[in-house]
């Protein structure tokens, strides 16, 4: 029987799975080599840890690997039910405030190697006083969580996908993962409308595969975010992932390249705080710092520890490797 322990926390509702124990070694490199011989190798590694009858479509796993940049204290490699993100903003909120539960990282600046650049996350002090019953299962940690981001930018301005014969208009643009991100897509983002909003996102992305529109160097464009406006925030949105889960937290990465845009677009100056509110209502905050010709997005947000446990691998169970 494989033992692997797992801590759970959700960062606006967006579960992510932390585990450091992996029952295989990934070898030496960069954080980027280890995701490629995970993805090659031990793919079933992800759908063990993630997927149902364990887990659902809507977990995250951050699973932590050395880094290979002496500059990090940590790397991290984020993936979901069908398999690999560049980036996670809510699982990197979820891992540092598990962290900050374990008693393993302090207010400060962390910084982190992912495959796809080096993040630095900053842990905010705690309301509660310093010292004691902070820490190790206290039940108290600090639970907010600044992430600056790898740089952020619009690839293909104003695409049109034309979806049930009806065309709509958006953006392609990198945040850490690549996004579809519409404003005329006609449709009620709120949440009871998710079955709505999900088959639709879904059929864009199915457009922007069968039409070849990608990415840069034809990366696919697999996450679909819809718009709309709150009185709650400067912008509330709907985010479909690549698995068909949608993303409960505002979607880190989805909000980077939302501030890209907004950025290129002039409706953003460097530091304004842009809050970005998610379809269940969670919201981050985000910001861009421009550092020579790169913007470079900073989300702001909260994660709770939520569960703690092991799961048990035994070779017998046909479905030990999930489903
Ligand atoms: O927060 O960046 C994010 C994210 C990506 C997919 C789910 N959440």
């Amino acid at each position: 029987m494989k033992r692997i322990p797992f801590l759970d926390s959700h960062t606006g509702g967006e579960p992510t799975r932390l585990i450091e124990t992996l029952p295989f070694d990934l070898g030496a490199g960069s954080v980027a080599d280890k995701l490629s011989r995970l993805k090659k190798d031990h793919d079933d590694f992800r759908t063990t840890v993630l997927n149902e009858p364990r887990g659902s479509d809507v977990l995250v796993g951050a699973l932590l690997v050395e880094p290979a940049d002496p500059t990090c204290q940590l790397g991290v490699i984020y993936f979901n039910n069908v398999g690999y993100l560049g980036m996670c903003g809510h699982g990197t909120i979820g891992l540092i405030a598990s962290l900050a539960y374990l008693g393993r990282v302090h207010p400060g600046t962390i910084r982190v190697e992912t495959p796809v650049g080096v993040i630095e996350a900053t842990l905010h002090s705690s309301p509660l006083p310093e010292g004691e019953g902070l820490g190790v299962r206290a039940g108290k940690y600090p639970n907010k969580v600044s992430v600056k981001n790898i740089p952020a930018y619009r690839h293909l301005t104003h695409v049109p996908v034309t979806v049930d014969g009806k065309t709509i208009h958006g953006d392609v643009a990198w945040g850490g993962n690549w996004f579809f991100l519409c404003h005329d897509h006609g449709l009620d983002v709120n949440m009871s409308n998710l079955e709505a909003l999900t088959d639709f996102s879904w059929r864009v992305r199915e457009q922007f595969t069968a039409n070849e529109i990608t990415g840069a160097n034809g990366a696919d464009v697999d996450h679909v975010e819809l718009f709309a406006s709150t009185p709650e925030a400067d912008s509330k949105s709907f985010v479909l992932c690549p698995g068909k889960a949608y993303d409960r937290s505002p979607c880190g990465t989805g909000t980077s390249a939302k501030l890209a845009c907004l950025y290129a677009d002039g409706k953003i100056v460097e530091g304004q705080i842009w809050k970005q509110q998610s379809v269940v209502g969670s919201i981050f905050e985000g910001s861009v710092q421009i550092e020579g010709k790169n913007i470079i997005p900073t989300i702001t947000g909260e994660a709770w520890v939520m569960s703690e446990g092991t799961i048990l691998v035994d070779e017998r169970d046909p479905f030990a490797n999930g489903i």
